[in-house]
C-alpha cells in the first residue's frame, strides 16, 4: 500500500489532518516542518507545497494540500473507515456542503473579524456574507443530531469540528451552547484524544 506522510507542525491546521488520520486508523508517517525556524519557506518544502503552508499530505506519488481537501481525499480513498458519503447517496450533497463551508465560510468569517479590513467590504461581495449569519447557520446545523449530517460521523465533522474547537479556544468565535455541546460530543472520540496527545508530545519536545 502507498505510504501516507503528513507534513505537520503541532499545533496548527495540520492537526486537523492528524485527527483525520487517527480516525482512519491507517498507518502514517509524520514529517515535521518547523514554522518558527521558517522550514515551510525552505526550497525543499516549497517543492512539496508552493504555498509554504502546512498541512500537506503525500500519498505515494501524490501530494495533496488544503486541510479540507485532504480530509475529503482520505475519506474517499479509505472507505472502510466510513468517514465519507459515497457518490450516488443523496446525503453526499449535504456532506460536501459542510466540507466546503469550513474553509470557504467559517474560516474567512472568523479571520476577517480577527483582522478587520480598513474598508468594510460589501456583504454581497464576501463569499460568507457576514459573520453573524455564518454563526447562526452553523449553530442550527450542529444542534440536535450528534453530527453535522446526522447520525454518521464524517470527514465534515473533522473539518467543522476543528474550526469550532480552535475558534472557541482562541476566542475568535462565540461560545454558543450549540457549539459547546457539539465539540464536547466530538471530544469523546478516541481518535481525537490520540491526535491531541501525540501533538502535545511533539509541542513539548
Ligand atoms: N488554506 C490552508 C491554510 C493552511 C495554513 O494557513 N497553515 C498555517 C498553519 S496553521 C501555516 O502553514 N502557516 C505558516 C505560514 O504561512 O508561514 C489549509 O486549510 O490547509
Amino acid at each position: 500500500m502507498a505510504k501516507l506522510t503528513l507534513y505537520h507542525a503541532a499545533p496548527s491546521r495540520s492537526s486537523i489532518v492528524r485527527w483525520m488520520l487517527e480516525e482512519l486508523g491507517e498507518p502514517y508517517d509524520i514529517h515535521l516542518v518547523s514554522l518558527s525556524k521558517g522550514e515551510n519557506r525552505a526550497p525543499d518544502y516549497l517543492a512539496v507545497n508552493p504555498m509554504g503552508k502546512v498541512p500537506a499530505l503525500r500519498h505515494g506519488d501524490v501530494v495533496i494540500t488544503e486541510a479540507a481537501a485532504i480530509c475529503a481525499y482520505l475519506a474517499d480513498e479509505f472507505p472502510r473507515a466510513k468517514l465519507n458519503v459515497r457518490i450516488g447517496e443523496m446525503r453526499r450533497g449535504v456532506y460536501l456542503k459542510w466540507l466546503f463551508f469550513g474553509p470557504s465560510c467559517v474560516e474567512p468569517a472568523i479571520m476577517d473579524r480577527a483582522f478587520p479590513r480598513k474598508e468594510e467590504a460589501r456583504r454581497a461581495a464576501l463569499g460568507y456574507g457576514d459573520f453573524d449569519t455564518v454563526m447562526n447557520v452553523l449553530a442550527k446545523a450542529v444542534a440536535g443530531a450528534p453530527y453535522i449530517i446526522g447520525e454518521q460521523f464524517t470527514a465534515a465533522d473533522v473539518v467543522i469540528g476543528s474550526v469550532l474547537r480552535y475558534g472557541m479556544m482562541f476566542k475568535l468565535l462565540p461560545e454558543r451552547s450549540e457549539f459547546v455541546a457539539y465539540t464536547s460530543r466530538l471530544a469523546q472520540r478516541p481518535a481525537l484524544a490520540r491526535a491531541e496527545a501525540k501533538d502535545k508530545e511533539l509541542a513539548a519536545a
